[in-house]
Formats: C-alpha cells, structure tokens, sequence
C-alpha cells in the first residue's frame, strides 16, 4: 500500500473551496485527510484534473495546416467554399498517412500537453482502425493498442472508444475509398470492443462509440445497443453538428438527429452526446431530461463553423455538459471554457451568461459542471479531491495575474484571464506527471513527434 498526504491552501472540494484541506491519497485513489497527521505541502490553490471528452489524437498532428482558403477569390461567395465538409477532405488525407507508430507518437505528444494543460484523463473517440487501404491489420486491435501505448507513456488516463463507422451518409450509401479504413461489420466492432474490455485498470477505461447518424445505419444501431458490451460503460456520439446533417437527417428520416436518437434508443447518463450543437428548445428539454452529458468542444465548434450551443437553455434545463479538445485546433481546458462563455456574450449581448444567483461566479460554475460532466462521460470516478482516483492541478500562486486575488476570484481570474499556463503541477492517479510546468518524458516525446510529422509532411 502506498499513502501519501497532501496539504492545500485551498482545495476545491464539491461544495466549493476548502481552507487548509489534508487530502490522503492511497494507492491512487483520494480521500479527506487528517490535518493534524503531518504530510506535504503542495500548493495554495488545488483544483481536480480535467477530464477532456473529446479526442481524435491523429488530428493534432494537422492543426493550423487547414487555415487556408482552398478556392481563389475575395468576399462572402469565396469564403462560403471553405466549410467543414472541405476541412473534412484535409483531414482524410491527412489521416490517409497515419499508421500505428505514427499514431503512438502522436498521441504520446498531444497527452503529453493535455497533462501540462490540466486534462487527466481523455476520452479517444478512435476510428482510424485499418491500414489506409481498408484491410484490417495482422492484429486488428493495433490502432486501439498505439492510443493505449501511448496514453501509458504519457501517464494520462484513457477512455478508449472504439468507434463503429459503417456508411458515407444517411442514406446508407457505401464508405468512400479514403473513409474505408474506419469501417468495420458489427460482429468485428464488437469482439474489438471485448478484446480492449479485458485490458481495463485503473487508467484505462474502455466504452464504444457510435461516429454519428449519418454512418451507423439504424440496424446496426440496434445490434450495438442490444449487444452484452453496451450494458456497461459510456457511450458516445457525434450529433446535430452541421446544419447539413440536420437537414439530410429531417429529409430521410423524418426527424432531426436529437429527436430521432431520443426516439430510438435508451439514451441515459451513460451517454455522451458530442456537439449537440443544432438543438430546438424541445429537444434541449427532451435531451437534458436523460441526463446525458453534452459532449461540448467550443475551439474546435468555432475553427469548424459550426454553430453555437444554446448553453443558458441547457443549462436552465439542468442539462449536464464537459468539455473536448476534438480537433486539438486548441489543447487548453482555459480556452474551452472561455470560448464557451464568451460565445454565448457575443450573441446574447449579456456579460456572465453561465452564472447563476446560487452560483454566482461564471468560472467556478464552469469548472464545476465540466468537471462533473467529464467525469460521467468518461466512465470514470474523477473530478473530485475527496473520492475517486487521485488527479490533481496544483495553479502556479507565484504567477503575477494571481496578485491579490482571493479563493473567491482566482478561478475566474485563471479561466478569463490566464494566458500563460496557471497550470504548475499535475498528478493522475496518484502519481505526479508534471512538476514545475515539465514532464518527464517531455523531451523524448517531442523528439520523436518532430521526425514522425516532418516525415508525414514530405509525404504530402
Ligand atoms: C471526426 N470531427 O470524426 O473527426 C469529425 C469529422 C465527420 C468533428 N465532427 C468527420 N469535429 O464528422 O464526418
Ligand atoms: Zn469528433
């Protein structure tokens, strides 16, 4: 058994900060401590990690190479050519390149910075399955076992979800010849998702996921549904993103994606509806109501054109939301729940649009709910100092920007205001990945991403 006791400052426990707080971790797990039982000191202010929702680790290796007009031209007639759906064939052809020690090396880089961040544990919503050709590799779990070699490496906490992508559109047409490597029939799907299941530890948590409406054909939904690997475990989706999928889905199935989902199958708290951008305010009632967690991932929902979420309506239906780094065009919990806010100032013409009377400050309401909702979505026991597995952010108190500031402000002043990282220390099940703003293993791990994209680039 290994026991250590940390002291804070402060510690944000579930009701809110606590003064002088003990927290005892033992064997990676963390529970109240006794104050007067000596132990280490580790900071003044000490917040849970951060659960990120929504990973598609291969796709950090493109950020910043899709920012550029793909058609001549000026004015609002050009700019309408670039869309999601061009961004999308930048991203095929991207992940076109990706084998499985490309992959590791990846989303060893990417952990690596969601730790010095402040995520701890990740959802990996993973499709890259196949080699590009679309025939399976010798061991067809090989993708899944980079993300998992990976995830080790960097010492983050993985929610692998392994992804069923069947069909090119809503129709049922057939996958195109850059999507054929997703693909995979259900019986495959789901011994994939049984071999991954008997790898599960403390760190590693495996659920499914189903990519969206528009390639999971409604036969095989119900297959997934019905099989013994959905009765445990989280479940996750892509939903209602573009208002093109809202229309092809209200043209051939009669409804739109949240409506439909909601009608046809059990959704419930072990759902992760990610994006949920495009929602009427009946289905925001309907859909809060299951108390599924609304995947939000507002840097990318920006970078993409998608929409904006109607977060003051969820959230007065009680709606349960976290956040995801999805494209990682950002990798910064700061930034998502900054941008999630200030998206909804732009449009309402209001300041503090999250915050309520019980909870009046707009950051700690922030942190708190995507704290919790990252937890649910991940499947994993998180997101609080006093029970679950041991993840911590320790904020760096020295930095300039916390001059002054008090436990009542310095988490609106960190998720406002923080430009540079607050971010100084980072332990994941009960052992320390960042001390002092570095990772171990950071220098290795960067080395080796440099080769591996410079290599994808000259590809290209
Ligand atoms: C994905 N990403 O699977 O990587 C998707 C794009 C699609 C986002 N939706 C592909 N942000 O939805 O077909
Ligand atoms: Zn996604």
């Amino acid at each position: 058994m290994s026991e250590q006791i940390l002291f804070a400052d402060y510690a944000w426990l579930a009701a809110g900060w606590q003064q002088a707080a003990a927290l005892r971790v033992v064997d990676g797990r963390i529970e109240p401590g006794d104050a007067a039982a000596g132990g280490v000191r580790v900071g003044r202010y000490v917040v849970p990690g951060m659960p990120n929702l929504h990973s598609h680790a291969f796709q950090r290796a493109m950020a910043g190479l899709a920012e550029r007009r793909s058609l001549g031209g000026d004015g609002e007639a050009a700019a309408a050519n670039d869309s999601f759906w061009t961004w999308r064939e930048v991203m095929y052809a991207f992940a076109g390149r990706i084998g499985p020690d490309e992959l590791q090396a990846i989303a060893a880089q990417l952990y690596v910075e969601m730790l010095k961040a402040g995520y701890t544990q990740v959802c990996e919503f993973h499709y890259l399955h196949h080699a590009p050709d679309g025939r399976a590799y010798a061991d067809p779990a090989q993708m899944s076992l980079a993300l998992i070699e990976a995830a080790r490496e960097a010492g983050i906490g993985l929610t692998l979800l392994p992804t069923l992508y069947m069909s090119g559109g809503f129709d049922g047409r057939a996958l195109t010849p850059r999507q054929r490597r997703f693909g995979h029939e259900v019986d495959a799907f789901l011994a994939l998702v049984e071999r991954l299941r008997a790898l599960e530890s403390p760190l590693l948590r495996v659920g499914l996921a189903l990519h969206s409406l528009r390639a999971v054909p409604p036969a095989a939904m119900r297959e997934v549904l019905a099989s013994e690997p959905a009765r445990s475990g989280p479940i996750h989706i892509h939903i209602a993103e573009q208002l093109g999928e809202v229309q092809d889905c209200l043209a051939l199935r009669k409804a739109r994606p949240v409506e439909w989902l909601l009608d046809h199958a059990a959704v419930d708290a072990r759902w992760c509806l990610v994006h949920a951008t495009h929602l009427t305010a009946a289905e925001t009632r309907r859909l809060a109501a299951t108390g599924a967690v609304a995947g939000l991932c507002p840097t990318t929902e920006a970078n993409l054109g998608d929409g904006l979420f109607p977060l003051r309506s969820w959230l007065d239906a009680e709606g349960v939301f976290g956040i995801g780094s999805d494209s990682h065009i950002s990798v910064s919990p700061v930034e998502e729940l900054r941008w999630l806010e200030y998206g909804q100032r732009l449009v309402s013409h209001h300041r503090n649009v999250a915050a309520s009377a019980a909870s009046p400050s707009t950051g700690q309401l922030l942190l708190a709910r995507a704290l919790a909702g990252g937890a649910q979505a991940s499947g994993i026991e998180l997101a609080r100092l006093d029970r679950g597995r041991a993840d911590l952010v320790v904020l760096d108190d020295s930095a300039a920007l916390l001059a002054g500031r008090d436990c009542a402000s310095v988490v609106d002043s960190w998720l406002f205001a923080g430009n540079c990282n607050l971010v100084r220390d980072v332990m994941v099940g009960g052992h320390w990945r960042v001390r002092e703003f570095h990772h171990r293993d950071e220098a290795r791990i960067a080395a080796r991403y440099r080769t591996v994209v410079e290599a994808l680039q000259r590809e290209a």
